[in-house]
């Protein structure tokens, strides 16, 4: 192999490399009122990879994210009511969140990392808070994105 071919291979692999394990940083909007109702995140569920990040941004003042339940091994996370806060994601499986003032208003929100694999500790967890949501329209907000995107 000429030593440009070899050069050329190396970059290649290099290349390749990086966009097999590229993590992505996603953005999650906190906002009095969205396309899909008011007190919500935006996206409300969302889908990432292992060693992703998400950035909640408290586009509206007075909201955080906090953690309600996550996969066994994973690390709770509070974003303070802090304007942006970013969070990595290492552990696969679901996640249930909520804004702490606004969780009887169903202000709360879904990550699936990778995979489902504490499906079943997420569908009680997901009960446990519905039981603590007040307002009867948004109610079943968590069990419906939950029962459409979880597979
Ligand atoms: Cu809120």
């Amino acid at each position: 192999m000429s030593k440009l071919a070899k050069l050329f291979s190396l970059i290649t692999i290099i290349l390749f490399s990086n966009v097999v394990h590229a993590s992505e940083n996603h953005v999650v909007k906190m906002l009095n009122n969205g396309t899909t109702g008011s007190m919500v995140f935006e996206p409300a569920f969302i889908k990432i990879n292992t060693g992703d990040s998400i950035t909640f941004e408290m586009t509206d003042a007075g909201h955080n994210a906090v953690t309600v339940a996550g996969p066994s091994g994973s690390s709770p996370f509070d974003t303070k009511y802090k304007p942006s806060t970013t969070v990595k994601f290492d552990v696969n499986g679901i996640y249930l969140y909520k804004c702490t003032p606004h969780a009887m208003m169903a202000m709360a929100g879904l990550i699936q990392v990778s995979d489902s694999s504490n499906k079943v500790e997420m569908a009680k967890a997901i009960e446990r808070f519905e039981g603590t949501v007040m307002m009867p329209n948004v109610k079943t907000r968590m069990s419906d994105l939950f029962n459409k995107n979880i597979k």
